[in-house]
């Protein structure tokens, strides 16, 4: 005889593995738990008898379309945009990370940040030139790009300025994913940098590869040649589908792990030369003050952290009981080994589960029960990646960086929750 199985959380269960509340990682993965406290119904087999008089299963649905887009209903999942009205074009959206699942961001949500807007680049009239310190100077046509073996990596692309709201004196209150979100991760395609570089032949003087991009800011870049030849990519397709406008259409190079205006859209040619060109974005911007007075500058790793994103601010817990506790983490040097959470605002912490598949460079997905009893909890999320780097409390990143920080802000986040369920931002 089978039986459905409908194990109630036990007193054992409950049993919690750190303060305020916070559950073994294991306790959803045991079958047939039975969360009703969850907010689900059990109903009788009778009340589901009315089903077949729901209007949507009386006439047949719409028909095909060529490009799916989201329901009407997630409107709401938004990139939340904040432009410089005094420079046409400049600005950032953020990617709505409160409101995505799993560790890919659709390509419609993925974060933006143009220096002068988005050009309309036609494939058929786009050429990448490969100059400088090598034997043969060569273009490349998009389509004589495309003949090029290719590889895809899921791979995280962070602006090096994400999540600098954190340095201000008081918390910001926004949604996690306009904190957080100049983060997102998709999985790219193209053409192994170093297979083309090789083919131009570089000469032995050049140490640096500067990258161009398109766009009306002409932005430019200095990259490390070794970084160049380990694992950058001429990417083509994000997400299975030729890159969206937005994120540099028809061509953009991929610095995977490292700041995101490396990663330059639009490219359409890389010199190879001995020197970093000193450009404004590694001179002026995405350098440093130290509280020693000296600039720090080529800070191009991506350090780990990670963020809650549910619960977080601007939701409401609808009551005490069983969550589970989500988020995501990453770090620019490989992969993340663990994810520590805690409920008791850093006193105690327990280990997150982390969600297969756990790649290198991309968002790994973390989860862990929670039992909230009501009273007033604080979340944090701490991630530790393979090299051992353990992502800092805020007070330690302050000390280290001083007051001016603008860039690399990796610090702990910390979500308070109130005993009404109310979620805020505070600085624990
Ligand atoms: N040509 C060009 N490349 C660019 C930029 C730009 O404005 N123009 N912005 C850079 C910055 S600062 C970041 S963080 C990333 C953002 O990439 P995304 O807009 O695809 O998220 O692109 C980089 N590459
Ligand atoms: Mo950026």
């Amino acid at each position: 005889m089978s039986r459905a199985r409908r194990d109630v959380p036990s007193s054992e269960d409950l049993q919690p593995v750190a303060g305020g509340g916070l559950l073994d990682r294991r306790l959803f993965l045991k079958r047939g738990l039975v969360l009703s406290g969850a907010g689900a119904m059990v109903l009788s087999a009778d009340a589901r008898a009315g089903d077949d008089a729901l209007p949507w299963m009386r006439k047949p649905g719409r028909g095909f379309s060529n490009y799916g887009q989201p329901s009407e209903q997630e409107r709401r999942a938004i990139r939340w945009i904040s432009a410089n009205r005094a420079v046409p074009g400049n600005g950032v959206s953020w990617t709505p990370l409160h409101s995505l699942e799993g560790i890919i961001t659709p390509s419609g949500l993925h974060f933006e940040r143009h220096h002068n807007g988005v050009p309309e680049i036609p494939f058929e009239r786009h050429q990448l030139l490969i100059h400088g310190l090598v034997k043969r100077p060569l273009t490349f046509s998009m389509a004589d790009l495309s003949r090029y073996p290719m590889r895809s990596q899921m791979l995280f692309l962070e602006c090096g300025g994400n999540s600098n709201s954190g340095w201000n004196k008081e918390p910001l209150q926004s949604r996690a994913g306009y904190l957080h979100g100049l983060v997102s991760c998709s999985e790219w395609a193209g053409v192994p940098l170093s297979v083309v570089l090789d083919e131009a032949g570089v000469d032995a003087q050049a140490k640096w590869l500067i990258a161009e991009g398109a766009d009306a800011a002409a932005i430019h870049i200095s990259i490390p040649l070794d970084k160049a030849m380990k694992d950058c990519m001429l990417a083509l397709y994000q997400n299975g589908e030729h890159i969206r406008p937005e994120n540099g259409y028809p061509l953009r190079l991929i610095v995977p792990g490292w700041e995101g205006i490396l990663n330059i859209k639009w490219l359409h040619r890389l010199e190879l030369a001995r020197e970093p060109v000193m450009a404004r974005n590694e001179t002026a911007r995405y350098t440093e003050l130290m509280p020693d007075g000296r600039a720090r500058m080529f800070t191009f790793v991506m350090e780990a952290k990670s963020v809650i994103t549910s619960p977080s601010p601007g939701e409401t817990l609808p009551g005490r009981g069983i969550y589970e506790v989500r988020g995501m983490a990453w770090s620019g040097r490989g992969k993340i080994r663990r994810v520590d959470v805690s409920a008791d605002g850093g006193a105690t912490w327990a280990p997150a589960q982390l969600q297969e598949p756990v790649l290198p460079l991309s968002f790994t997905r973390f989860r862990i029960p929670w039992h909230w009893n009501g009273a007033p909890a604080v979340l944090k999320s701490r991630a530790i990646d393979e090299t051992g780097y353990v992502q800092p409390e805020r007070e330690k990143l302050v000390a280290e960086r001083g007051r001016n920080g603008y860039f690399h802000y990796n610090a702990i986040a910390a979500w308070q929750v109130e005993d009404d369920g109310e979620v805020t931002h505070v600085y624990r």
